[in-house]
């Protein structure tokens, strides 16, 4: 059991992000197992689910003649076009079906302002509305999180950024992620979160 103040942060491990989903991410399934395995050995698990108005900005479906995988300035800052996913109250937006929900305290959703996207569980990508996330963390006395999830090169590494410079410890755990990689996004993710303090185990 590792002690009181780490906990585990689950990242949208969502319907549409494991095969058969709108925004599948290769493998995505892989993860439940070893996830619900590492549950049992935190006092605080977080998860969290993405959870889209039906028309978000992040869509690609919302700006007509744009590609999906496209990216699109918006005022906070470049963001990247995203097939439809994990609609609010939908199949997709559900948790995996074998992913263990009991053992979470709290489940954090984001993305549910629809002209602003959030891959990270603690801002929004403006990266100045919070969740609350940070918030709950300190109350609960946490010092140090691991991370795991979908994807790796989103909102995984989006998360742990922003975690490490609020101060926690972060660590991710590889074999409990699965990526997107586009463009070279997940060798992106690693750099810049890795110099930011997050160890990748
Ligand atoms: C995610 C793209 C769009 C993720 C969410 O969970 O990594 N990626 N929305
Ligand atoms: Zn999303």
């Amino acid at each position: 059991m590792h002690p009181k103040t780490h906990a585990l942060l689950v990242i949208d491990v969502q319907n549409d992000f494991c095969p058969g989903g709108n925004l599948a991410v290769a493998g995505g399934d892989q993860v439940v197992a070893r996830i619900n395995s590492l549950m049992s050995e935190f006092h605080t698990v977080v998860l969290t689910q993405d959870w889209h108005p039906a028309d978000h900005s992040s869509f690609a479906e919302s700006h007509p003649g744009a590609a999906a995988f496209s990216i699109l300035e918006m005022p906070y800052g470049p963001q990247v076009l995203w097939p439809k996913h994990c609609i609010q109250g939908s199949a997709g937006a559900a948790f995996h079906q074998d992913l263990r929900t009991d053992p979470a305290q709290i489940i954090i959703r984001k993305g549910f302002r629809a002209a602003v996207d959030s891959y990270s569980a603690f801002f929004e990508n403006d990266h100045t509305t919070a969740t609350g996330l940070e918030g709950y963390l300190r109350d609960r006395g946490i010092e140090k999180l691991t991370l795991v999830g979908l994807a790796t090169d989103f909102c995984v590494a989006y998360s742990a950024l922003d975690a490490a410079r609020l101060g926690f410890g972060v660590t991710i755990l590889q074999d409990a992620c699965r990526a997107i990689d586009l463009d070279d996004s997940l060798a992106q993710a690693k750099q810049q979160t890795s110099t930011a303090g997050v160890i990748w185990a």
